[in-house]
């Protein structure tokens, strides 16, 4: 009995943990008042598990007439309820205890101040309610109240009146899970004819089928001749020496409010989630654009060849290079500041926009609402961000453009060595030319073949220096093109960083969210 106590207790407690979890990824995400009532649950365990357990506290429900009080003094055996002609009589709870050792705090829990201890040992303390049919409000609300907290329930039904709507569809068709916490009596049977109290109690256990109750015990008796009344006191007996009652009865509870849980989230079906690289795709081209991504990168490459041109150039014309800015630096791309990129546009924003939706519709695919509206809205949550994201992600990628190829400087140096040899020749000339003009004797000037060396130094240095500086402008346009591809590829995946840690990741994280909701709701239920 002990061990099976103890499985009984751990596995509440597994449940307990469960549904409080659940009700915390269900927050602000599914229906407040449902999420507020697991709440409730949980609350209302921990408390009555901190209360006596070796007590089982046992309500007699019913409407007005049935004969609850009657019942409540026949188990007593004294008269401790008034039993009244004029209806509803009983507007307090009461208690009677059998074994009331400790079950002061229980009882002040329970609310129930009106306490007569009628007999030593079980533990049993049986509760009188008021009707819950009544005309007067405060006892209606007494007996929801104590209808939501006891161990056991047992509705006093009578013969006139237990079909009525009220008791099967404010209470019966909710407590559904509450089965094993239940017994169901039909009161003064001594009103019926002997055949009519079968057919009678068949047509009651056919109406708690429909109220989804089938199985529950369910005990012809009169109050006024005794008759099955020593049957109802094994029943109770039985339940009672158990003392799992409490710990039933809040399984019970966990399970119908993992099953409204549940419910509210769409029926809270188990889902697996899409890959997150299928996502990445789109959303980074969108992003791309927006951030002005192919504008660097062609700067890029503009950057390389103006740096190439200023490097390795003819040094008679290279100087109108440095009039130009450099492509590059006009972006001000600093790894501290803002760059001085355009602004997005508004067809690139509602690109941006119509990609984030789009994440957010393929991470919620397949879930239900309203958790499905959930992970949309968490795809579009951090969307104020991206545009200062993008920015730094851009200013603070490496694109190399301080790097400066080896061979620019050898071919800078040789492009001074032939533009001196340039201006040798262009002095010697020079130099020949005064002579002749001042009518002075000329040295002798050497030649190779037929052409005076000063010649073909400056000729040949001019050529030479177009000839390196154009192959040079072929070779600095394929590097150009090269290290355009390579920063392309680091913006890409500073892109994809920003988009998967602004959009995929929240969208992403509140689907988990829904994943695990699903099977804490199935561990409670
Ligand atoms: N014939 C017959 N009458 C009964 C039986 N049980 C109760 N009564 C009568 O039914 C009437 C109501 O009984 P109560 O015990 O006061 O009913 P209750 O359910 O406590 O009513 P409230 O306190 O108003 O909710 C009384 O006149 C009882 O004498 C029974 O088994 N047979
Ligand atoms: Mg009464």
């Amino acid at each position: 009995m002990k061990l099976l106590r103890g499985k009984a207790e751990a596995s509440l407690d597994d449940r307990l943990v469960a549904l409080a979890e659940a009700a915390d990824l269900a927050d602000g995400r599914l229906d407040q008042a449902v999420v507020g009532r697991a709440r409730d649950v949980v609350a209302r365990a921990g408390m009555r598990r901190s209360l006596s357990v070796e007590h089982t506290a046992v309500a007699l429900a019913g409407a007005t007439g049935s004969g609850k009080s009657s019942i409540f003094n026949a188990l007593a055996g004294r008269e401790l309820a008034e039993v009244g002609a004029t209806r509803p009589t009983t507007s307090k709870a009461q208690a009677a205890l059998w074994g009331p050792d400790g079950s002061g705090p229980l009882l002040d829990w329970l609310g129930v101040p009106l306490r007569h201890v009628v007999g030593e040992g079980s533990g049993l303390i049986l509760l009188d309610l008021p009707d819950h049919d009544s005309i007067v409000l405060s006892h209606r609300l007494e007996v929801d109240r104590l209808v939501g907290v006891v161990d056991l329930l047992v509705w006093v039904l009578d013969p006139q009146k237990y079909a009525d709507a009220a008791v099967h569809e404010r209470y019966l068709k909710a407590l559904g899970r509450h089965r094993d916490n239940m017994l169901v009596v039909l009161n003064q049977i001594d009103r019926l004819p002997e055949r009519a109290i079968r057919r009678c109690l068949d047509d009651l256990r056919g109406l708690l089928a429909v109220d989804g109750l089938e199985g529950v015990p369910v005990l012809g008796v009169s109050a006024r001749t005794g008759q099955g009344l020593p049957d109802l006191r094994t029943a109770l007996d039985r339940k009672v020496s158990r003392r799992t009652a409490w710990a039933a009865r809040l399984t019970a509870d966990v399970g119908t409010a993992a099953d409204a849980l549940s419910e509210t989230a769409g029926g809270a079906t188990a889902f697996t989630p899409v890959p997150q690289t299928a996502l990445v795709c789109p959303l980074s081209r969108a992003l791309s654009e927006a951030a002005a991504v192919p504008l660097v990168v062609r700067a890029v490459a503009k950057a390389h060849r103006h740096r190439a041109v200023a490097a390795t150039g003819w040094p008679v014309t290279r100087w109108v290079r440095g009039l130009r800015p450099d492509p590059l630096r006009r972006l001000h791309l600093s790894r501290k500041g803002r760059t001085s990129l355009p602004a997005p546009t508004a067809v690139q924003l509602t690109m941006v926009d119509t990609a984030v939706r789009d994440v957010g519709a393929a991470v919620s695919e397949g879930l239900p609402e309203p958790w499905a509206s959930a992970v949309r809205h968490a795809a579009r949550s951090r969307s104020d961000e991206l545009g200062d994201a993008l920015d730094r992600a851009v200013a603070t990628a490496s694109l190399g453009a301080s790097k400066k190829p080896r061979w620019w400087r050898v071919i800078g140096t040789l492009q001074w060595m032939v533009t001196g040899t340039m201006a040798a020749g262009a002095l010697w000339l020079l130099a020949l030319f005064a002579l002749g003009y001042l009518l002075l004797p000329k040295p002798p000037t050497p030649t190779v073949g037929q052409a005076p060396w000063p010649t073909v130094l400056l000729v040949g240095g001019a050529v030479a220096g177009v000839v390196i500086a154009f192959v040079s402008r072929v070779v600095a346009w394929i590097g150009g093109r090269r290290r355009a591809r390579k920063v392309a590829k680091t913006l890409r995946a500073a892109i994809d960083r920003v988009g998967e840690e602004l959009v995929i990741t929240p969208a992403c994280a509140e689907q988990g969210r829904y994943v695990r909701f699903v099977d804490r709701v199935s561990s409670a239920g």
